[in-house]
């Protein structure tokens, strides 16, 4: 199966596909609200949409980046000033019902995205090849399908795809995993010989991205963990107190800069190192900064992340507990951690519970739980969510207190809740006893403990 086939089965397939690119055949002269998440897939990923519209004649475009995942009708308002608007588009945010409400506002809504989906969707127009049951892959890498198929794409859509599908962890070039044979992988194929300085090997340093092993990582990766400095990697990590990154929306001056990137495309095809790669940027300074400032972050977040302890073992994966106050950078660190920990302490394989404190747009201490699994033992994303669950029994707050995941990877934040952080902590505690309680009965367990380990996610 090459590209071309691979669109064309999507086409004939998804029924949302189908109606989403009729809309986007009828932009013209159009205003259009378009709001992707705020991470590098999300910013390549409305890079790619953008000039979709612009070539449909859309008259006016305007993007923005809002913290969080799901999609909320204020966010919507918050844009007044720059309506009104015909259309709004999502790309790499959540697919929740909450879209059906922005099209119960009047405002005919298409996304494009490839996160589960939570809630059915019935007004809203969604492309999600989760629908289509496709391996994993990125927003990017979608809205790569929806510009192939309306005859818009050219060079700088195959960049802003590959930068979105490496930033989500959908490939891995260093370890051979160049994604699902049946979506993503053929692309990369035709499409490698053409980028073939983004792929070349470079020995010696790893990027957050490089979790398969750290010895070594591509231009690719390098590239991508700029683009996560800058965007604030959908975790908002943000330098409000640096003079120059203080004054900037960083997801927008990533966003931006990576527009300007399509009139430099020969150049980009050359590039052969970070610093001939940061060259193209124009506001390079500002780039410049918060990478360095992330990888500062970084080594003291390694070092911390060292007193991690082990509290116990279920389902044949030792769980490690990390507790600390407002470090950046967590999510990412801990899962590299967790590998080494878990190697060094022959566990054969581990989770790991990281709570943490934040403070939000709001100004507000939120909790954050953030949790990394090396194997699907353990699924960390149920955990999320029954972490989300137990706080909304106490604080019924579910726009602020979320939780959720994959079985690797799964975050719950408190938010603008107010939820006092001793009590967020006891409950992720008690969670986490609670866990170990029933791992302790495994052999003996009713009908309603393993429902509870089902939800637990230490039995399937
Ligand atoms: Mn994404």
């Amino acid at each position: 199966m090459n590209f071309k086939e691979i669109c064309d089965r999507e086409l004939k397939e998804s029924e949302g596909l189908k109606n989403l690119l009729k809309k986007l055949e009828d932009v013209k002269g159009k205003r259009v609200l378009l709001f992707g998440h705020d991470d590098p897939d999300g910013t390549s990923s409305a890079s790619i949409i953008k000039r979709v519209l612009e070539k449909k004649g859309a008259s006016f475009v305007h993007t923005v980046f809002p913290e969080g995942f799901d999609v909320f009708p204020y966010e919507i308002e918050a844009e007044s000033k720059y309506g009104p608007f015909d259309l709004f588009v999502s790309v790499d945010k959540g697919s929740k019902d909450g879209l059906d409400k922005i099209v119960e506002m009047g405002l005919d809504t298409l996304a494009i995205d490839h996160h589960f989906l939570m809630g059915e969707i019935k007004k809203a127009t969604l492309f999600n090849s989760l629908l289509t049951k496709r391996s994993y892959c990125s927003g990017s890498y979608l809205c790569l399908i929806v510009s192939t198929l309306l005859g818009c794409v050219e060079p700088i859509d195959e960049f802003d795809a590959l930068i979105g599908l490496k930033a989500d962890f959908a490939i891995d070039p260093t370890s051979g995993n160049f994604g699902g044979a049946d979506f993503v992988k053929p692309w990369i194929e035709e499409i490698k010989p053409r980028w073939e300085n983004l792929f070349k090997e470079i020995p010696g340093t790893a990027t957050l991205f490089d979790t398969a092993q750290r010895e070594k990582t591509t231009l690719l990766s390098q590239i991508a963990e700029v683009y996560f400095a800058v965007t604030g990697g959908a975790f908002q990590y943000f330098y409000p107190d640096d003079p120059i990154l203080g004054k900037l929306n960083q997801p927008l001056l990533c966003f931006e800069e990576n527009l300007k990137l399509n009139t430099k495309i020969d150049k980009l095809k050359k590039v052969n190192s970070l610093e001939d790669f940061m060259k193209l940027i124009d506001k390079r300074e500002a780039w410049q900064r918060a990478y360095d400032l992330f990888k500062r972050n970084w080594s003291d977040v390694v070092k911390k992340m060292e007193t991690a302890v082990p509290i116990g073992r279920a389902n044949d994966a030792t769980i490690y507990l990390f507790v600390s106050d407002k470090l950046p950078l967590i999510p990412m660190v801990g899962g590299i951690a967790l590998a080494e920990k878990v190697k060094k302490n022959a566990d054969g394989e581990g989770m790991i519970f990281m709570i943490n404190t934040e403070i939000t747009s709001q100004g507000k201490l939120g909790t954050h739980f953030s949790l990394r699994a090396t194997s699907d033992k353990i699924h960390v994303g149920k955990i999320c969510q029954a972490s989300a669950a137990r706080l909304n029994e106490v604080f019924n707050n579910p726009t602020e207190i979320s939780g959720g995941g994959h079985p690797r990877a799964g975050e719950c934040r408190t938010r603008n809740a107010g939820v006092p952080h001793g009590i967020a902590l006891y409950h992720g505690i008690s969670l986490l006893r609670e866990l170990l309680e029933l791992e302790a009965k495994r052999s003996s367990w009713t009908d309603s403990d393993k429902k509870r380990a089902v939800e637990l996610g230490i039995a399937s």
